[in-house]
């Protein structure tokens, strides 16, 4: 293990048990004797929290000793799921904390368990947000985070009667992790009007007045990094109604009810995280979150940045911003608000200093999924913002058609401001134009937005303003925390735990892909891990699966251009096979189950039709005594962080079968392959990159290139559309009633039959099925099967976010780490 930096705190099991006790006793006021799991997880997670704090502190004097720039990851998404076991393994003193604990009569993993996900985010964009947060500390970068302290995360789903069902999150009755900083306060302006005049001295004055304040509260979350004493600061921001504006005057005229409405409004803007993932929907609230963020981060961020008395011009050598997606996209015009309105700097010169400061990362390029807002919409909440916005626009605009003079189109196409009925806004346009870089997630990803979305942009701005950073995760917790035991064996055989700091050293296990006992325990530990899923399985849902059956797993948010009714559709298919053999033939084939998990935003009814099928799918399936262990169909419900941690390290094939060209990344491919699973998958996202880097011979590739999916959707509205025969059969099925009404899932089949098939399933669904039945015969050879496992793992090194947060601090942030001394 690394060494142990911090000074302070505990140091042995009995100085964890007295520090543990203590709390429990005192900060909690409860008695030993009626300690509940729960109470000895807070009390566990207090002393952890003690002893980050101190580091906390001593990283946070460090840093603003140095005084050199920071990274600042705008975020409206931070999906950190559970705390505590990160904790423990980054102080370095879990075997302390299982021994006290077990003296204490609990199970460590029990007590892990307590804890509520903190699941402030919808899916891969919010997670690796949480990723990026725990590689900078561990790579010892000044940075912090800034996102919106939710009281409620991403909701909870239950499934009734084969229907997805939402409960609310609230997650917040007992958290540990987060400091009020009641002294950390932002006023934030909505609404209002713009006054231009000429003051005494004949100055042109351009002032937002007379508008609504809200107050931004600072939450700050403690971000410890791995092997190092490093721990940087998640802030949070809290809305709350303004003690300057909150109307304590209508209490006493008795206009109670009213003045705490006025309370709860303000208090509306925190309240709930938009359970959208990849969908726009427009609406005011979620404006007002963006902006009341933006607002409260960067004058937090000037207010760090003019204690060091610097002029404004070394403004982008202090700070650098990135916007994870268009979601923080108003924080360009409000600095240039601050720079332009109230610091009384030129606009071409505050210009300069935004475009310097800001970064954009592209999460997709799914047209319906680029933010785009009313021009009314932003007049009314915000009108001077949308003024900037207008004065951002018509500079842009005439540096284009200097340069294009002869392309009339051009303008039209590249305005920030849309001319639609109403008029609205590209966020996506604005964020380009205001930042020196714009980065895409996975190499074809990067390629595509170059060549379709932002075409245009490539021509203007030339093509270096345009790069690709590879997504990563976190071996931390995706190898470490979630499957000790295969991090532990992995060690055994590298020497030590170095690989969790540098993953290229994984590649040294390659040596032992023909080492007997190696083997035998590697392939040990995946049944375990499966036999824990079994577990878990049963008790959520009642399913009782066979742990020694092929274990297929696809979990992700539920969405049609990730192709979970491929998926489906392709169980229903094989499981008509398997009505259709005969003993002999049954005897034969490798027992399966089908794991399904995922949520569906609220207001998409094709998602939630997916879910119910699967579900209905199940029923029939697990009931068929004709079928028994040869198939099993599992919808596991409210997959989230958490739940990941027990599903990933058990898979033996992943699905990352979107429609080639539609998955920007995808980052649960990283997660399974670095856990031993193989993937079944298209040449899409990070799965073109997996495959360069483990070896086309260790995937399973299937169906159509991205470059021909244009011919395809075109081919099916204006050629002979032909839907695949033994897909058709499958359709057949669901119409007889098999599983259950047809008309329940009827939008589901004719988007395929009727409407184009945009997602390319009857095209890709042949060579899908062939390469699933491959899948079978490979899996039958677990000698060879293990040695695919163990070389993918082997190759991995480069999909961790450490790789990926070295990159945008050379490339985009021009920053380098804060070196830590280590105390003794
Ligand atoms: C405006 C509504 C909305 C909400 C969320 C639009 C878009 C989003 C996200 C950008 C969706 C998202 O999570 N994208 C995923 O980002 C991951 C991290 O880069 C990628 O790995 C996934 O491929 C991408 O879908």
């Amino acid at each position: 293990a690394w060494k142990k930096y911090s000074a302070t705190g505990f140091k042995s099991k009995d100085d964890f048990q007295k520090e543990t006790v203590r709390h429990i006793e005192t900060t909690l006021a409860r008695s030993l004797f009626n300690c509940d799991e729960k109470a000895a997880y807070s009390g566990t997670a207090l002393a952890f929290r003690d002893r980050l704090i101190i580091d906390w502190n001593k990283t946070q004097q460090r840093q603003t000793f140095a005084d050199q720039k920071r990274i600042y990851y705008l975020s409206l998404e931070f999906l950190m799921g559970r705390a505590l076991d990160n904790a423990m393994l980054n102080v370095g003193l879990k075997t302390a904390a299982k021994e006290g604990l077990g003296e204490l009569g609990f199970r460590i993993e029990d007590v892990i368990q307590q804890e509520h996900d903190a699941a402030l985010g919808n899916g891969g964009l919010g997670r690796l947000a949480a990723c990026f947060l725990d590689s900078l500390a561990s790579l010892n970068y000044a940075a912090w985070g800034y996102g919106l302290r939710y009281r409620y995360g991403i909701f909870k789903q239950e499934i009734e009667n084969g229907y997805q069902v939402e409960i609310p999150d609230y997650w917040l009755d007992f958290n540990p992790w987060e400091f009020p900083r009641n002294d950390v306060t932002i006023d934030v302006q909505f609404y209002g009007w713009v006054n231009k005049y000429t003051d005494d001295e004949g100055k042109q004055i351009t002032s937002w007045q007379d508008g609504e304040i809200v107050t931004a509260v600072a939450y700050d979350v403690p971000i410890p990094g791995y092997g190092t004493a490093t721990v940087n600061n998640l802030r949070l921001w809290s809305s709350k109604a303004s003690a300057g504006e909150f109307d304590f005057a209508k209490f006493n005229s008795g206009e109670y009810e009213n003045a705490v409405a006025d309370e709860q409004r303000a208090e509306t803007i925190s309240a709930v995280l938009y359970p959208n993932d990849n969908m726009d929907r427009g609406k005011e609230l979620r404006l007002k979150q963006q902006y009341f963020w933006c607002a409260a981060s960067l004058h937090d961020i000037i207010r760090r940045f003019k204690k060091s008395k610097r002029p404004w011009k070394d403004f982008p050598e202090q700070v650098a911003i990135q916007l994870n997606d268009t979601h923080p996209t108003l924080a360009i015009v409000e600095l240039q608000r601050i720079l332009v309105d109230l610091e009384g700097i030129e606009w071409n010169a505050a210009w300069e200093i935004v475009t310097k400061t800001f970064g954009y990362t592209n999460h997709t390029v799914l047209p319906e999924a680029l933010e785009k807002w009313s021009v009314p919409l932003i007049q009314h909440l915000l009108p001077r913002h949308l003024q900037i916005i207008y004065d951002i626009n018509l500079y842009f605009l005439q540096q284009v058609e200097r340069r294009f003079p002869k392309d009339r189109d051009m303008l039209g196409r590249v305005s920030i401001i849309e001319e639609s009925q109403p008029k609205t806004v590209r966020m996506a346009y604005l964020a380009i134009i205001g930042s020196h870089k714009v980065n895409g997630v996975a190499e074809l990803h990067s390629d595509l937005i170059k060549t379709t979305i932002f075409k245009d942009f490539v021509k203007i701005y030339g093509p270096d303003k345009f790069t690709n950073v590879t997504n990563g995760i976190t071996p931390r917790r995706w190898l470490h925390q979630a499957n000790p035991r295969l991090s532990e064996l992995i060690a055994s055989k590298l020497g030590s735990y170095e690989f969790l700091k540098d993953l290229t050293l994984l590649n040294k296990l390659e040596n032992f892909v023909d080492d007997k006992d190696f083997k035998k325990e590697w392939a040990e530990i995946k049944y375990a891990n499966k036999v824990r899923l079994a577990q878990h399985i049963l008790s959520a849902t009642g399913i009782s699966v066979n742990p020694k059956a092929l274990f297929d797993v696809q979990v992700k948010r539920i969405h049609e251009y990730k192709r979970q009714q491929l998926n489906i559709f392709g169980v229903i298919h094989r499981y008509l096979a398997i009505k259709n053999m005969s003993a002999e033939e049954r005897k034969k084939l490798a027992p399966r189950v089908s794991i399904f998990g995922g949520k569906a935003a609220p207001g998409y009814w094709m998602a939630k039709t997916i879910i119910h099928l699967v579900n209905k799918v199940g029923d029939v399936v697990n009931n068929d005594k004709d079928v028994g262990d040869l198939l099993k169909v599992v919808f596991i419900p409210d997959y989230n962080v958490s739940k990941a941690e027990i599903i990933i390290p058990a898979s033996d094939i992943s699905e990352h079968i979107s429609t080639a060209g539609t998955e920007a990344s995808g980052t649960s491919n990283m997660k399974f392959v670095l856990n031993g699973g193989l993937v079944i998958g298209t040449l899409d996202g990070a799965n073109i990159e997996i495959t360069r880097e483990i070896g086309e011979q260790n995937v399973f590739l299937f169906g159509n290139l991205s470059e021909d999916v244009e011919d395809l959707r075109h081919n099916h509205f204006y050629g002979n559309h032909q839907i695949d025969p033994e897909l058709n059969k499958v359709f057949d099925e669901i119409k007889k009633g098999t599983f259950g009404d047809e008309g329940a899932f009827s939008s589901l089949v004719s988007a395929i039959l009727d409407h184009g098939d945009y997602y390319l399933v009857s095209d890709d669904f042949n060579s899908y099925c062939k390469t699933q039945d491959l899948i079978d015969e490979t899996y039958k050879n677990q000698d060879e099967w293990v040695s695919k496992s163990i070389t993918s793992v082997a190759r991995m090194g480069f999909f961790t976010s450490d790789r990926c947060i070295n990159e945008y601090a050379d490339s985009i942030w021009n920053i380098e780490p804060l070196q830590v001394k280590e105390e003794a």
